[in-house]
């Protein structure tokens, strides 16, 4: 297995729109693999393929307290949402060390393809829900800061830019 870069906001790749996965093969399944092993290494409860560069509709999500329930949604379509609202602390793997509240649907119905191509439909609260719209937000090049002010967006840019600068600095 291999453990990928993940990308960091104000990255423009972040931005590209994932295309569909043609065929569930054993190059998916690869994918599936690496992008699991990075997000249990971060760690995170989710991971979608555009934060590693790779602008397919794939997702890997754990949000078991023990990290030992891999979820795979290839291909996720939203079937259906809430008109009720929550708020929740969110934070990404992109946007390292900044959490903010996001306003998103409660209750979500999704259908996708399984590791083996078999279409599957999923109901989610809580924070599968609130994990599961961030990460279909990631497939269509959003990141969950876009939700924020223009002043707080503007504020995490300039910090995240003055992070990447030391980090060459210090290499
Ligand atoms: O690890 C993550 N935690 C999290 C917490 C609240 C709301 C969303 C998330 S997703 C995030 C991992 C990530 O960046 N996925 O894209
Ligand atoms: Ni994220």
């Amino acid at each position: 297995m291999t453990l990928l870069t993940v990308l960091h906001y104000p990255d423009p790749r972040l931005h590209k729109v994932a295309k569909p996965v043609a065929k569930v093969d054993e190059r998916v399944r690869k994918l599936v693999a690496d992008m699991a092993e990075t997000m249990y290494n971060a760690p995170g409860v989710g991971l979608a393929a555009t934060q590693v560069d790779i602008h397919e509709r794939i997702i890997v999500i754990d949000v078991s307290e023990d990290q030992n329930q891999l979820m795979v949604f290839i291909n996720p379509e939203l079937v259906w949402a809430s008109t009720e609202k929550k708020s929740w602390r969110e934070g990404c793997l992109s946007v390292p060390e900044f959490y903010d509240e996001v306003e998103r649907p409660d209750q979500i119905q999704v259908k996708a393809l399984d590791i083996h191509g078999k279409p599957f439909e999923l109901k989610a609260d809580g924070l599968l829900s609130v994990c599961l719209q961030h990460e279909m937000d990631h497939l269509l090049g959003k990141v969950f800061v876009e939700y924020l002010s223009f002043l707080k967006r503007n504020r995490i840019s300039l910090k995240m830019k003055k992070r990447a600068k030391e980090l060459v600095g210090q290499r």
